[in-house]
């Protein structure tokens, strides 16, 4: 079908909420990393998927915090803004523990970049009393005046049907911007990058995970692929954390990035990881 409509859709939500599973979900590839840890996302990830006559260039954010104290939340702000920037449609996230006094909040800044905004709540797999659904949405109906609300869980690809529809008949009309085999705007290194960063998410704790930075110094791909990184951290003792009792923590980290590049490559990855301490 030739694409007669074209745009940029942001999703916008509270840390862990499902917005890199929804992307991912939607566009039908793991490209954004999904972990249960919140501050999973740390920039701008853009996934393009076609749907019936449209394009639609998908814009994944890190969570979307209203109060926090957190050293670096700025520079995620400003991925944030970016994404909204230019929007033709915003995807808030919430789900029902959501307080609805946030939402309120964050809705009002939303309206500043576009007034398209659906409200999607979602891991509505977790709601055993389905009528909580009702009240939670009549609720939201006095206080917000979206364009729509759906009820979705990501995880379990239940409504995203309907939601992909809709998206696809809300776009603008346009030409398509991308080739139809362009999925994500993440060079190899990059997502290499995010693969590494989800196994430390997984295999280290607390304040840890975020005080590493992953440089990727050499990407080359013949027959296989083979990565050189190092980890790099400020303190002393993170450094000991991350290599582990007899290196079994590094190792742990190197096997499931690993694991997972192979996955999304489609071919044998050799993985090299170092750990640095920064001056
Ligand atoms: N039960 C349930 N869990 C979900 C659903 N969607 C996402 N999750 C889980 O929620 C956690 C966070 O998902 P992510 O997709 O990483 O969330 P995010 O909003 O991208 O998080 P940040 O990048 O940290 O802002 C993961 O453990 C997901 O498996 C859902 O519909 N139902
Ligand atoms: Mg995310």
């Amino acid at each position: 079908m030739a694409i007669s409509r074209f745009g940029y859709v942001t999703l916008v939500g509270e840390p862990n909420i499902g917005k890199s599973t929804l992307l991912n979900q939607l566009i039908g590839l793991p490209i954004s990393i999904v972990n249960k840890k919140s501050h999973t996302t740390r920039r701008q990830i853009l996934g393009v998927f076609n749907h019936n006559v449209s394009q639609v260039v998908m814009l994944d954010t890190p969570g979307y915090q209203e109060l926090t104290r957190a050293y670096d939340y700025k520079l995620m702000r400003r991925e944030i803004n970016a994404a909204l920037d230019g929007s033709d449609l915003i995807l808030y996230l919430i789900d029902l523990r959501t307080d609805l006094d946030i939402v309120e909040k964050v809705y009002r800044r939303l309206n500043e970049f576009s007034s398209n905004i659906f409200i999607i709540i979602n891991k509505i797999d977790r709601i055993r009393d389905k009528s909580k659904l009702l009240g939670y949405s009549e609720k939201l109906s006095s206080l917000v005046d979206f364009k729509k609300v759906f009820f979705i869980s990501a995880l379990k690809n239940d409504g995203l049907k309907d939601l992909k529809d809709t998206i696809a008949d809300f776009l603008p009309e346009g030409k398509a911007q991308f080739n139809k085999d362009y999925q994500t705007n993440l060079s190899l290194s990059e997502r290499a990058q995010e693969e590494i960063r989800n196994a430390i998410l997984n295999c280290l704790h607390e304040e840890v995970p975020y005080g590493i930075e992953i440089q990727i110094n050499n990407i080359k791909k013949d027959k296989d692929l083979v990565i050189h990184a190092d980890l790099v951290t400020k303190k002393k003792s993170y450094k000991s954390m991350i290599i582990g009792k007899d290196a079994r923590t590094i190792k742990a980290i190197g096997t499931q990035a690993r694991n997972n590049i192979e996955k999304w490559c489609g071919t044998k990855c050799s993985l090299f990881l170092k750990v640095n301490q920064a001056k």
